[in-house]
């Protein structure tokens, strides 16, 4: 077959992409959801009752705080004293004393949740038939992954109805548009509401929440309103009191224009401009407007791995067959990773916040952990499948939040390790929260900070972006020095580690039997110091600036732990000291880190520590909450096993509708294809899609490796399109029977690249443009 680096297929027309159900949904978890990466919705298409839960990214309660404890460096000679003397039971309990933040931490009122804007309801009288109506026609609810468009369909006393929903990318406004194929037969009521702190009035034809959440402190926390305007054909709009009434309409199009007072948002303002532009434009235009903007981003990548019959099986039925028996249906993969994509799209924009722990959808006031950022793997996980996925520019959010812990992060250093730089540890908050958490166990583990050094250099090894590289420089300094300045020298092998500090969520026996968290140089410290400190240095010689710090830093490197050591039974060891840990099948797996999102570990450059990553993994087991799953398809697809990472996939798409706080086994997939932690947490989801994008292409080890990872199950063919490499890359292949059979690889100017593919490695010359 001819191979060519020009040649490029035409790619056949693309399926559309598309979620669908046979009924409305009865739970959250089955609602299909649309964003703009500011407002957010999700409508259950009840028939008689319609309620679209609305979020604001922006909606938080709390404010900021000051829960540095300054006396703690007082007590840090003593806790690294006992943990060198192997008393790490007692470093725990005098890090619980007078080491955690000052108040309840991520418990209290001040530290704040993400949590849902409220709700719009719909309250339809069909015809005449009040309540639940009979038995409709043909009913069906679709989203749509390529426009970023819901509908509902149905046929009741033989008029069709059609209800069509948007989060406008271009107009900023949430649009819901219900028409009927017989003139008039649109009734409803609409209203608002949200389960705490709300008011709801209506001005004129206008329709108001609006409320203050508490700030944890004097109650007067961050403000919000949402306003709702209706446009009707035919019919008559009035409103009362409390709500909007429509009578006898054809079409009527409501509009939800919301805004908080974030940062200063001159929300009241803006909202009704907003309102007021959208809803003077046609829909037509207002919704070709809205598919194109997002298309920008969404149609950069296509990816078509097969198709099977599966496929057309609403998609509730379809993940159920998916689970049973996966060869039948290889186009699953490809709808899982671009519905990851279109997540990202719809959960962040550039300027405004990164997806938090449920991208922007909180369906409640009480979102789980808060709906906030955990820095020990969640929200980094968030943004994995951003950069090689052609959506860079999705990154930067996390940037601007990460920017703005440096300040607050310098004071926590101060006060704890007595350090320069900055530091964040495992939570933060809108905030700007770096303090540790309020437990040892988890919340003294020093690596959040560096960790997200890993996703701000990720941005820039993909895009090439010199000046992004200066504008982050000084936050993975300050990491860096950070660090440098906190580590002490473990008298016992000479390198110097972090103290006191804690492998992500883990616990350890000490030889004496007594349990403990708290350690210090955990493995993920070491390989997050040593990653950074190679980042720093490299973009120091880039920027060509700071070669004193860079040398300071290349010395030290010099004692920083190895990225690995393998433990008594060939394991990655998790802690410096070869502990058993009280649960070998905990869901964090921090040592390897190393392996993925760093690449310290490869089978190609480290072959043993490779070897003893597989054990870990192996020992670790294949299930957990879903990110857990998610992570270890990453693992697996570095460690090159591509049917071993196609099995977790298949694990991270087991159905389930629990809804408990799960921290073990039973992770899985809601019939709205997202991810169960349980409960909802979106980090499954973009971790899988990292996942899947790290089976079919990967940059990390010097060169572009084409199917690194393919399972059987994508052998027989497949086409992608749009994919990035670092280095500012764009990949296009084919292959067929797992072998490549075309390939072009593009950048901004022509340049060497080093390609492996079928076997062999070769440099070739990149196509300008
Ligand atoms: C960490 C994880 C949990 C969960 C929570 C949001 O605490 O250990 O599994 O993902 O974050």
């Amino acid at each position: 077959m001819l191979l060519s680096l020009f040649y490029m297929p035409a790619i056949a027309q693309q399926k559309p992409l598309k979620l669908w159900y046979a009924e409305p949904a009865k739970l959250w978890e089955e609602t299909l959801p649309l964003g703009n990466g500011r407002l957010g919705m999700t409508p259950n298409s009840g028939l008689a009752k319609e309620k679209i839960v609305l979020n604001d990214i922006t909606l938080w309660s709390g404010s900021p705080q000051d829960a540095n404890n300054y006396e703690a460096n007082k007590s840090l000679a003593a806790i690294r004293q006992l943990i060198l003397e192997g008393k790490n039971d007692e470093a725990q309990d005098l890090v619980n004393r007078d080491f955690v933040c000052k108040g309840p931490g991520s418990g209290g009122a001040q530290w704040g949740k993400f949590q849902t804007l409220g709700a719009l309801e719909l309250d339809f009288d069909h015809n005449g038939v009040q309540g639940e109506p009979a038995i409709p026609k043909d009913y069906r609810r679709t989203l749509s992954l390529d426009n970023a468009l819901a509908t509902c369909t149905y046929t009741l006393n033989n008029v069709k109805y059609k209800r069509e929903y948007f989060t406008s990318f271009d107009d900023d406004v949430n649009i819901i548009r219900i028409t009927s194929d017989k003139p008039g037969m649109i009734n409803c009521r609409i209203t608002i509401n949200r389960a705490e702190r709300f008011e709801v009035s209506t001005e004129g034809q206008e329709l108001q929440m609006s409320g203050q959440l508490d700030n944890g402190t004097d109650g007067k926390g961050m403000q919000y309103l949402a306003r709702v305007k209706a446009k009707l054909s035919g019919g008559k709009l009035s409103a009362d009191q409390n709500s909007l009434v429509v009578k006898d309409a054809t079409e009527l199009i409501i509009y939800v224009s919301a805004g908080t007072d974030f940062k200063g948002f001159a929300f009241k303002e803006k909202t009704q401009e907003i309102l007021a532009a959208a809803i003077k434009k046609p829909y037509a235009t207002q919704k070709a407007r809205h598919i194109a903007n997002f298309s920008k981003l969404f149609k950069r990548l296509s990816l078509d791995l097969g198709a099977g019959q599966a496929e057309e099986l609403p998609t509730n039925f379809r993940l159920s067959a998916f689970y049973k028996q996966s060869d039948l249906d290889p186009g699953m993969a490809a709808l899982f990773f671009q519905f990851g994509r279109y997540l990202s799209i719809s959960s962040t924009r550039v300027g405004l916040l990164p997806p938090n722990l449920q991208g922007l959808w909180a369906k409640e006031i009480n979102t789980p952990w808060n709906g906030d950022y955990h820095l020990d793997v969640n929200v980094q996980m968030n943004h994995w499948p951003v950069e090689v996925s052609n959506l860079s520019e999705l990154n930067l959010p996390l940037a601007n939040l990460v920017k703005g812990l440096v300040k607050p992060g310098e004071k926590t250093a101060k006060a704890y390790y007595n350090a320069e730089g900055w530091i964040a540890h495992v939570i933060t908050n809108v905030w700007g929260f770096t303090e540790p958490g309020e437990s040892a166990s988890w919340g003294a583990a020093n690596a959040g900070s560096g960790w997200l050094c890993n996703n701000l250099w990720e941005h820039y090894a993909f895009s090439m972006d010199l000046k992004y590289l200066r504008d982050i420089y000084p936050v993975l300094k300050g990491s860096a020095q950070f660090y440098k300045s906190a580590q002490i020298k473990d008298p016992k092998t000479g390198w110097m580690v972090t103290s006191p500090s804690v492998s992500p969520e883990n616990t350890f026996y000490l030889p004496n039997g007594k349990t403990a968290s708290i350690s210090m140089g955990p493995t993920i410290d070491n390989q997050i110091v040593r990653e950074l400190f190679n980042n720093v240095i490299t973009a120091s010689k880039v920027l060509n600036i700071d070669a004193a710090f860079r040398k300071e830093l290349e010395e030290r490197l010099k004692t920083v732990p190895p990225a690995g050591v393998i433990s008594k039974d060939g394991r990655i060891q998790e802690w410096i000291e070869d502990y058993k840990e009280t649960d070998l099948q905990h869901r964090h797996i921090s040592h390897l880190y190393g392996l993925f999102p760093a690449a310290l570990i490869t089978p190609t450059s480290t072959p043993e520590l490779a070897e003893a990553a597989r054990k870990s993994l192996e020992v670790r087991g294949d299930d957990g909450p879903s990110w857990t799953i998610a992570y270890k398809l990453l693992f697996w697809a570095r460690l090159q096993d591509g049917n071993r990472a196609f099995k977790l996939f298949k694990e991270i798409l087991k159905p389930t509708l629990r809804l408990d706080i799960n921290y073990g086994a039973g992770g899985g997939v809601y019939p709205n294809m997202l991810s169960a932690g349980p409960p909802f947490q979106i980090d499954g989801n973009f971790g899988a899609a990292a996942g899947l994008a790290e089976m079919l292409l990967q940059s990390h080890d010097g060169f572009i490796d084409l199917l690194p990872a393919i399972p059987d199950a994508w052998k027989a063919y497949g086409n992608v399109k749009g994919m990035k490499a670092r280095g500012n890359f764009t990949v296009d292949m084919s292959w067929r029977d797992g072998k490549i059979t075309a390939y072009r690889i593009s950048s901004p100017l022509a340049k060497k690249v080093k390609i492996k593919f079928n076997g062999q490695i070769k440099e070739i010359t990149s196509v300008k443009g």
